[in-house]
């Protein structure tokens, strides 16, 4: 069932009941303020950090799930209706609500008026804009009244939440006009504060909740409004808002439009105040006087569009599928941006103040971003370097204000250090700065080393840490954060990856071991460009090494083994009685290119295949773990089939699905790359439940109760790691340190397509023809006529135009 359709024209998705399964949301924002917003209205706004300095309150944990936003009344006689259906819930004559690139677009109508409503965060203004058209479609004039209304956060969403014995009392509030400022805290350390204005004169206000709502009431029918009547309250304490009230007189088929700024300001601490206790406005009335006329958003918005546009038109395909030319045009690469910029913080399954940006999380949300802004992505490289080690570990999150290391969730997972080199190797390849390499940062414990010095300390990491099979010690976990195995001292209450050694002698890890032959290559191909070539050839020589070891140690008979435990047991075997067998060694080694001339890496892609296959996607692992085992940690805390265990993880569904594509199965590939993609599942949404255009953490596997469902929508690394495969491994257009690799990887009857690719500063177009219906191999490769050897496009400094055409055979 759906809830709604794709308009790809316009790069929409359009829903067309209120009612979904859940709610389904946008991010309005690109760089510092942004907005997330469903479609119902709901959401909140922060300026950067989600913990830190949140704008408005959300209320997560709630009923209904979907509670506080920007919310619009009006007033229309008895009746008051909201455009996006929430608080009131009063049924409307029609409904719709329009996810765009950075804006949403809600239309609401009842008894003959509409209100239109769109929400977007301009490029250049710390602000959201949200202009309001009311409409009279009847023949007669219709006197209505609209309030406007949101709920700060004073500040720190966390202490929000919590310290209400001081947070009753500290809000304070100032009106001027039509402007309400909100200036809790400005009296001491704080030199900002946020704003909410209409750029019409009003006919009253609200800032005290209490007023606004009435005691015992709550926003689905604030007494305020249902009396038609602000009460003009100015908040001393407990919880201030801010609320517009504008009575309309409408004729018929009269229009008018109002423009609504949330706006956040910071002033230098000598600019705080105009005089005691009243706060200096000047930015304020800078940045409103950007936003008073319907030219003015129309510009600010007609900007964000080309913005949007300019982005996308790095990568574009046209093919005979749908689906997937919208998901890769448009919806992935969107999402793709969307974790680059929040990383895991705020989300409607993440509350924005609990994780700051993950150390594994924002390296590889480098893989799925770098093609749109490298610049960006090259700040974030070093950002994210300075939270290493001089031993080359990492801290495992950093907050994104203070670019520190969070010291409450320390360092230990012997994954980390990796991920920088598969971040940084993927910027190299996108743009062919190695200049990146010669930054110099500082480690967090001391000392400082070139970025190349922070990948030879994440490399040497690996050397040094093995175990007794020459595997890497797996630390306090690797990419799967629930396989503890070092933490089998646990007492009960004890927070799994908190408390015990960071690390064990003996607890070794196979999927380690795959990323360690995958990016020790990179790392070497990388020194070897640099002309540092015994480093590399040491380097090479530690990935032969490891690449025995997993076929030896790291083998189980039929596939990957995926561990040993404290205990020097195997973990995912054969011999196993529950978790015989993981996903993400068969993917990760195979990918690295492990077993593929031995033929074992088919082998393991034909156990997931038999095992882990489901209709929805491949499962984590199976049989999924029934009883608690203390060895193994937080995975089999789980219920089956949810999460870590024997759910569908989307991450790492792209990981078989490129080692399909090395091993040259492209039907399989692509029949992978389908089952968890959003665009394909919009048809079963009432399964499905999340949003149909953004791909989530989850999907229920086979053991759950709930098969199909998925949770966790958005902030996933399945954003990236889908758009690498089907852009780089299915559809083959790769970049690598000599240029752009044309190496597609299609089903048979795929049929041809055409790529525009963005590529260091200039533009390919390219066709790829498959006249003999094959699965991989480029036969011929023509470069503005001329036929080339291989299939890599030689890449010539200030070209900026390519015609490429590439025949698989
Ligand atoms: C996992 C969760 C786990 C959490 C805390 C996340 O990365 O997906 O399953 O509960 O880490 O350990
Ligand atoms: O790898 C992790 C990721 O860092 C956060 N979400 C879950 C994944 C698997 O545990």
């Amino acid at each position: 069932m759906k809830y709604g359709f794709f308009d790809d024209a316009s790069c929409e998705y359009v829903i067309t009941t209120p009612e979904t399964p859940l709610p389904w949301i946008n991010y309005l924002g690109c760089k510092d303020f942004f907005t997330l917003v469903s479609n119902t209205c709901g959401g909140y706004s922060f300026y950067k950090d989600a913990k830190l300095l949140r704008l408005t309150r959300y209320r997560y944990n709630n009923v209904p799930y979907d509670n506080n936003g920007q919310y619009f009344y009006i007033k229309d006689g008895a009746d008051v209706w909201n455009p996006g259906w929430q608080p009131v819930k009063r049924t409307l004559d029609s409904y719709e609500c329009r996810h765009g690139l950075g804006y949403s677009r809600f239309t609401g109508s009842l008894n003959q008026v509409s209100a239109q409503v769109l929400s977007f965060v301009p490029l250049n203004d710390s602000c959201e804009v949200s202009r309001l058209v009311l409409t009279n479609n009847g023949s007669a004039a219709k006197e209505l009244s609209l309030f406007s209304y949101v709920e700060w956060c004073l500040w720190n969403a966390d202490d929000d939440m919590k310290n209400f014995q001081r947070n009753l009392s500290i809000g304070e509030m100032e009106i001027e006009g039509s402007t309400i400022y909100h200036k809790t805290e400005y009296r001491e350390r704080r030199n900002h504060y946020a704003l909410y204005s209409v750029n019409c004169p009003v006919d009253g206000f609200d800032t005290s909740r209490d007023a606004f709502l009435g005691a015992y009431r709550s926003p689905s029918d604030p007494a305020v409004v249902m009396n038609g009547k602000a009460s003009n309250s100015v908040a001393h304490g407990w919880s201030p808002i801010a609320s517009h009230q504008i009575n309309v007189t409408l004729a018929p088929g009269e229009s008018r439009s109002f423009i609504f700024v949330l706006a956040y300001v910071e002033n230098k601490e000598e600019e705080k105040w105009e005089a005691p206790g009243i706060i200096n406005k000047t930015k304020a009335h800078e940045l409103l006087s950007r936003y008073q006329s319907d030219d003015d958003v129309e510009k600010a918005y007609a900007q964000l569009k080309e913005y949007w546009q300019e982005l996308l038109s790095g990568y574009q395909i046209q093919s005979g599928c749908e689906e997937v030319n919208r998901m890769v045009n448009i919806w992935n690469q969107y999402q793709c941006m969307v974790t680059f910029n929040m990383s895991r913080s705020a989300s409607y399954y993440e509350s924005g103040i609990g994780r700051g940006m993950g150390f594994r999380d924002s390296c590889q949300d480098l893989l799925g971003f770098v093609h749109l802004i490298p610049e960006r992505a090259r700040e974030r490289i070093l950002d994210i370097a300075s939270a290493q080690f001089g031993d080359g570990s990492t801290y495992h999150q950093y907050q994104p204000l203070t670019k520190k290391g969070n010291a409450d969730i320390g360092g230990g997972f012997n994954d980390d250090p990796l991920w920088l080199i598969a971040g940084t190797s993927a910027y190299i390849k996108e743009t062919g700065d190695f200049s990146i390499l010669d930054e110099v940062v500082t480690f967090d414990d001391g000392g400082e080393g070139t970025l190349f010095e922070h990948l030879t300390r994440s490399f040497r990491f690996t050397v040094t840490h093995k175990g007794p099979h020459g595997l890497p010690l797996i630390g306090r976990a690797d990419w799967n954060d629930c396989l503890n195995l070092n933490c089998f001292s646990a007492q009960p209450g004890e927070s799994f990856q908190t408390f015990g050694p960071s690390e064990g002698p003996v607890a070794e890890s196979v999927f380690i071991g795959g990323m360690f032959v995958k990016y020790g290559e990179e790392y070497a191909a990388i020194a070897e460009s640099l002309g540092k070539k015994e480093i590399a050839e040491d380097a090479r020589r530690e990935v032969a090494a490891m690449y025995d070891t997993l076929l030896q140690a790291g083998w189980d008979g039929d596939w990957f083994l995926r561990a040993y435990d404290a205990y020097g047991q195997k973990v995912g075997s054969s011999e196993c009685e529950e978790g015989q067998i993981f996903i993400e060694p068969q993917g990760f080694c195979v990918l690295a290119g492990v077993g593929v001339k031995e033929g074992k890496a088919q082998q393991a892609l034909d156990s997931v295949k038999e095992r882990l296959d489901s209709k929805y996607g491949i499962m984590l692992l199976q049989p999924a773990y029934t009883r608690y085992h203390l060895e193994l940690g937080e995975i089999t805390s789980y219920p089956p089939g949810y999460k870590e265990n024997a759910g569908i993880f989307c991450h790492n569904n792209p990981w078989v699905s490129i080692a399909e594509t090395v091993i040259g199965r492209g039907g399989r590939a692509f029949e992978i790359y389908k089952k968890t993609c959003p665009a394909y599942l919009e048809g079963i949404s009432e399964i499905h439940r999340t949003e149909p255009y953004c791909y989530s953490q989850m999907i229920a596997g086979r053991d759950a109760a709930t098969f199909g469902e998925a949770k966790n929508s958005w902030l996933t690394g399945t954003a990236a790691w889908t758009f690498v495969n089907i852009s780089q491994y299915i559809l083959g257009i790769q970049p690598s340190l000599d240029g752009l690799c044309i190496n597609p990887c299609v089903p048979a009857d795929f049929g041809d397509f055409t790529i525009t690719r963005r590529f260091r500063g200039a533009v390919y177009h390219i066709e790829v023809k498959n006249p003999g219906h094959l699965e991989k191999g480029v036969s011929s490769l023509i470069v503005d006529g001329e036929t080339i050897e291989g299939n890599v496009v030689p890449f010539v400094e200030g070209k900026k135009e390519y015609h490429v055409t590439a025949v698989m055979g």
